[in-house]
């Protein structure tokens, strides 16, 4: 009697372990994930973010993209941050990645939550966590993370090829990107907005300049005398100069990229492309107005949770890793 009772109440608890788990399982992310786990680690990051940016804020631009590349391919799993083997080319090695910068940060936070809380915390999660604070700490705006992303065993260079939208994409194809992935046309013009910080590398747009259909002419969807003012800066075959795609503006968090686009003088065929759809055109316009009507940090916000869920591996799927640029 006694044993069967305790079999019936094992079974309860296992039916009930099992309906628990399913249920994390089927919500995914959830804020404060590691509030047991490891209590301080959201305080890590942020501080070791901080200690970073606050020596070389250039470094909130870079760092903001390494979680959407991140997230764009096989999702937010941490794959951004692998390297290659002698049998595998990483998706680092790509060419979308080539500039991509910050490693150190991601390092550094994962070094110090190692020692506080071993085989705790994802990589996947650091950049997450890292691209906020490091917006957070240019006074840019502030989203929750929501977390308990696991990292992933698998990085493969031409897979950044083909799920990362290029520069010279137009506007069809930036949407049918973005819906790959579950995001929204509006979705794209809002995160689009994540280039009101950072530069650009000439060989990301050069193509603008000369030659752009092979007759020796110039993109006409940009304003001339800025294709003027970037030729002097980009001459043919320059692959180390940048330039800022928010001029003047490209350390500051603000809506100020919607009116560089507004002006067609977006840097990449991307930016421009904003203007070739209704919706993305119309959003580009209202968040240029100066008025100050634009709604843009508070929907950047809820766009990034959005990117944010990507594909993200939960539960006992792939590993915490104990470096997050090898896999364990
Ligand atoms: C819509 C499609 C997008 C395209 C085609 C695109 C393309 C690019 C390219 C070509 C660069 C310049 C890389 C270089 O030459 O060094 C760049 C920079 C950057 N992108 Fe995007 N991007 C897109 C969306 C995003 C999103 C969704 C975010 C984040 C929310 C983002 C954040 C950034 C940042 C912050 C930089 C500056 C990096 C730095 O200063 O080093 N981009 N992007
Ligand atoms: C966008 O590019 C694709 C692929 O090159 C092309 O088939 C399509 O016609 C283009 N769409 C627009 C609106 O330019
Ligand atoms: C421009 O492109 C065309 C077609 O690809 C090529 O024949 C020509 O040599 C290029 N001109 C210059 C100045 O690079
Ligand atoms: C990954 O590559 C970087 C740069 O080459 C190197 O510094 C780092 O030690 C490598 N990580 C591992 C675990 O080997
Ligand atoms: C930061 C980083 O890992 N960059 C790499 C990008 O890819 C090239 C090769 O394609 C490497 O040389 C870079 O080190």
């Amino acid at each position: 009697m006694a044993n069967s009772k305790l079999l019936l109440a094992f079974s309860l608890h296992l039916v009930l372990a099992l309906f628990v788990f399913d249920l994390a399982n089927a919500q995914g992310l959830k804020l404060e994930f590691y509030k047991k786990s490891c209590p301080s680690a959201e305080y890590i990051i942020k501080k070791t973010t901080k200690d970073f940016i606050s020596r070389a804020p250039t470094l909130a631009a870079p760092l903001l993209r390494m979680h959407f590349h991140d997230c764009f391919v096989r999702g937010c799993d941490g794959s951004v941050l692998l390297n290659s083997t002698s049998s595998n080319q990483a998706e680092k090695d790509a060419i979308p990645n080539q500039t991509l910068r910050g490693y150190q940060v991601i390092d550094a936070a994962k070094a110090a939550l190692e020692k506080a809380c071993p085989g705790v915390v994802s990589c996947a999660d650091i950049v997450a966590l890292v691209a906020r604070d490091a917006v957070l700490e240019i006074n840019g705006p502030f989203w929750s993370v929501p977390t308990g992303r696991r990292d992933g065993r698998v990085s493969i260079a031409s897979e950044a090829l083909t799920n990362l939208p290029a520069p010279f994409f137009n506007i069809t194809q930036l949407i049918a990107s973005f819906a790959s992935k579950g995001l929204s046309v509006k979705d794209l013009v809002v995160l689009s907005g994540g280039h009101t910080i950072g530069i650009g590398h000439c060989t990301s747009f050069t193509n603008r300049l000369y030659n752009f259909t092979g007759r020796g002419d110039t993109d006409p969807s940009m304003d001339q005398n800025y294709i003027a003012n970037l030729k002097n800066r980009c001459k043919p075959g320059d692959t180390t100069t940048f330039v800022q795609m928010d001029p003047g503006s490209s350390q500051k968090f603000d809506s100020s990229y919607y009116t560089v686009v507004g002006k067609r003088r977006g840097l990449f065929q991307s930016d421009a492309a904003l203007l070739d759809d209704s919706t993305t055109r119309a959003y580009v316009q209202l968040s240029s107005n100066p008025s100050g009507s634009s709604t843009f940090l508070n929907d950047f916000e809820e766009s990034m949770v959005k990117m944010g869920n990507i594909g993200v591996l939960t539960g006992s799927s792939g590993e915490i890793r104990k470096q997050c640029s090898r896999i364990n």
